[in-house]
């Protein structure tokens, strides 16, 4: 994808995951803004993207590698990654049976005394394979730990899943007792 489309790209992550504020966006309970009013108001705030247009949006969600976004006939809205204060509405479905989480040496420990926890985002992010949890924690790491979700029985002590998209599932804060160590298999 395109440097432009790239910066783009992260322009509405942030303005749809963290600050609509920042833009005089008002999102929906689900999470969605009209994308006239996004584009208008990025616009506003970043000149250099005026050439930015619905098509330009379309063209990040076709050639991403990540499912980042959502566009309906006039909306658009994040699919994961929120941080604002007021909880995007998600239903509740059932996820696959593991889920997996990948994540840095450093914090392995404490994970695994204290659960996962959404830390700054509304949400914990999972993957549904192990590939997906080793790119998710490449991010910050080059050898990702990865863990391993029991949510059959998470969801037995009633914690809630939500599909982000195909790849990204989101929870509410999933206690040690469902996780476990996935080894050797980066
Ligand atoms: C860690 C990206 C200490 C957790 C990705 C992670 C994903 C704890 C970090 C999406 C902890 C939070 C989300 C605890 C969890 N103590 N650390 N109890 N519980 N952590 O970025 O899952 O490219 O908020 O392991 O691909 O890394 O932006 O979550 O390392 O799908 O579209 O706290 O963001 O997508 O980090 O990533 P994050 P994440 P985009």
């Amino acid at each position: 994808m395109k440097k432009e489309l790239v910066n783009l790209s992260k322009i509405i992550s942030y303005a749809l995951r963290h600050k609509p504020d920042k833009y005089n966006l008002i999102l929906d309970g689900e999470g969605w803004v009209l994308t006239s009013e996004l584009l208008t108001s990025i616009k506003t705030k970043h000149p250099n993207l005026v050439w930015a247009t619905s098509e330009s949006i379309a063209d990040i969600i076709d050639l991403s590698d990540k499912s980042r976004f959502e566009l309906s006939e006039y909306s658009i809205r994040a699919l994961y990654g929120h941080s604002i204060p007021e909880k995007i509405i998600k239903t509740p479905e059932t996820p696959p049976y593991y889920l997996y989480h990948g994540t840095t040496e450093n914090v392995i420990d404490i994970i695994m005394k204290n659960g996962l926890q959404p830390m700054r985002r509304q949400y914990v992010h999972l993957s549904v394979d192990i590939d997906t949890a080793v790119i998710v924690g490449k991010r910050r790491t080059r050898k990702p730990i990865i863990l391993k979700i029991n949510t059959k029985e998470a969801n037995r002590s009633n914690i809630k899943f939500y599909k982000g998209n195909d790849s990204i599932w989101l929870s509410e804060a999933i206690p040690s007792e469902f996780i476990t160590l996935e080894e050797d298999k980066i």
